[in-house]
């Protein structure tokens, strides 16, 4: 069997000459005109960004290398083995990111190995975090980690060492690899010295890496592991205009490394309107919880709607709603919804994250700004770590830290190995708009 190194020697090459035939074939052609409202409006929907691992669709979510969440679930091999006995791993999802093929129960293995050799962390990086204050965020931490280990890149290396630049893609292969491997290591070293007394639990080799991270945690139950598992791959990859993904590809298209580009990237996840709303959603449920506990109020529709009219009324947003491109139900919220419904059917928050979507679009809608008014992927997914004790909610952004990881990564993989160019888009002041508006 092929290693993952050795699978993409092989494709390389060849999707190499893909690019260079659809360059030369249609390179002319439109794809799209620019309004003045999408140069001022955060660039929506304006297609100018290359991103091959997945693709969204308004209605429909996410596709990763053309399928959905579900599709992923039926396909894609397993910790237990062949597809269907549990949620997918990561590891597998990665396989496929990286290839543009499913993989086998056996390569997906022989990548989990490969992870697992090289994750351990440089003492030097392990006395910087413990040093660090409790008080400082978590999604900090885990940067200043990451940004430490950027010693050992080898992509740096082998530039410094005046490498061709047709062999960039083995070295930033290799960083890849070894950010990944690190990643959950690192966090986990995060999460103790944050709120235990910084050491982390044993990991195995005979585990995955979804269920080595959750020991590092302090987690030992399969169905923790299988929530790791969904975890990790339904927040990997959500194309490339979202702000991690995206500031990843911009920095890494400078040919910094594999750890200066990801860094970058956890700085844009670490914002309340991406993924920071991770931990701003459980804060919102407890907030209402907490608040009509009070005054002696059950939770139900009626008080969620008291409470979602306070929360805008007051100049905010309600944190898991809403989204810049889907139009529907983030499907990312739907596959945790199922877990729920299988694992955790009566479990208390989670049937308030139930009311809420009941309630909570017709508020929006209501409102009349909110363009898509239904959930997204951080509106279901703290309630599930909350049902296995994972309370620490400030760190729950950390999780997806590491699972963006997967897909803005395999992406940068894939930026290098097909030469894309150092990324610069041209930008206008108001005066020019004006004079080519009034001159057009
Ligand atoms: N609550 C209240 N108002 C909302 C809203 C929400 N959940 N979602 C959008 N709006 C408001 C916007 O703030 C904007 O108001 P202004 O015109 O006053 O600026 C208006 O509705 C139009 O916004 P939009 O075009 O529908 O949405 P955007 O593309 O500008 O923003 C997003 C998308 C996700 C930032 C926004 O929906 C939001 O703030 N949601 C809450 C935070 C959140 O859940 N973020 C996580 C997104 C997923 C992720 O990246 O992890």
């Amino acid at each position: 069997m092929a290693s993952i190194q050795e699978t993409l020697t092989e494709l390389v090459p060849v999707k190499q000459a893909e690019l260079v035939a659809l360059k030369k074939e249609h390179g002319h052609k439109v794809i799209g005109d620019v309004t003045v409202d999408q140069c001022i409006g955060g660039g929506r929907d304006i297609k100018s960004l290359f991103w091959e691992t997945s693709l969204l669709d308004a209605q429909e979510g996410i596709r990763f290398r053309g399928y959905s969440i579900p599709e992923l679930q039926q396909k894609l091999p397993t910790f237990k083995g062949p597809a269907g006995q549990g949620e997918p791993t990561p590891e597998a999802l990665v396989w496929l990111m990286l290839t543009d093929t499913i993989p086998t129960k056996a390569e997906a293995d022989s990548l989990t190995h490969e992870l697992y050799k090289r994750s351990e962390i440089p003492q030097h990086v392990v006395a910087l975090l413990k040093s660090l204050p409790k008080s400082l965020h978590p999604m900090s931490q885990l940067v200043v980690g990451l940004m430490a280990l950027q010693k050992d890149s080898k992509f740096a290396a082998a530039y410094a060492s005046g490498v061709h630049k047709k062999e960039y893609w083995k070295h930033t292969l290799e960083d890849i690899l070894d950010v990944w491997a690190k990643l959950p290591e690192l966090a986990a070293l995060v999460f103790s010295n944050t709120y235990k007394d910084g050491s982390v639990g044993s990991k195995d080799p005979s585990l995955d890496y979804s269920a080595n991270f959750a020991r590092r945690l302090g987690y030992n139950k399969p169905e923790f592991d299988e929530l790791m598992r969904l975890y990790l791959v339904i927040h990997s990859d959500h194309e490339g205009g979202n702000a991690s993904a995206h500031t990843t590809h911009l920095v890494g298209s400078t040919l910094s490394d594999p750890y200066l580009s990801y860094s970058a990237g956890l700085n844009a996840l670490a914002g309340p309107l991406h993924g920071l709303a991770n931990q701003e959603v459980l804060g919102w449920i407890l907030d209402l919880q907490k608040k009509f506990k009070a005054e002696g109020k059950p939770v139900n529709k009626e008080t969620i709607t008291q409470f979602a009219w306070e929360t805008l009324k007051s100049g905010k947003v309600i944190p898991g709603y809403g989204h810049a491109v889907l139009r529907k139900t983030d499907p990312r919220y739907t596959s945790q919804r199922e877990f729920a419904l299988k694992y955790l059917p009566d479990d208390e928050l989670f049937k308030i994250v139930g009311t809420i979507y009941e309630v909570v679009p017709d508020v929006l809608t209501e409102h009349g700004k909110t363009k898509n008014p239904y959930p997204n992927v951080d509106s279901h997914s703290g309630v599930l770590l909350w049902h296995y004790g994972f309370k620490e909610f400030n760190y729950y952004t950390v999780l997806f830290g590491v699972s963006r990881a997967l897909g803005a990564l395999s992406q940068v993989f894939w930026d290098r190995a097909l030469g894309m160019p150092l990324e610069r888009p041209k930008s206008v002041t108001s005066k020019w708009i004006l004079e080519h508006v009034n001159n057009s």
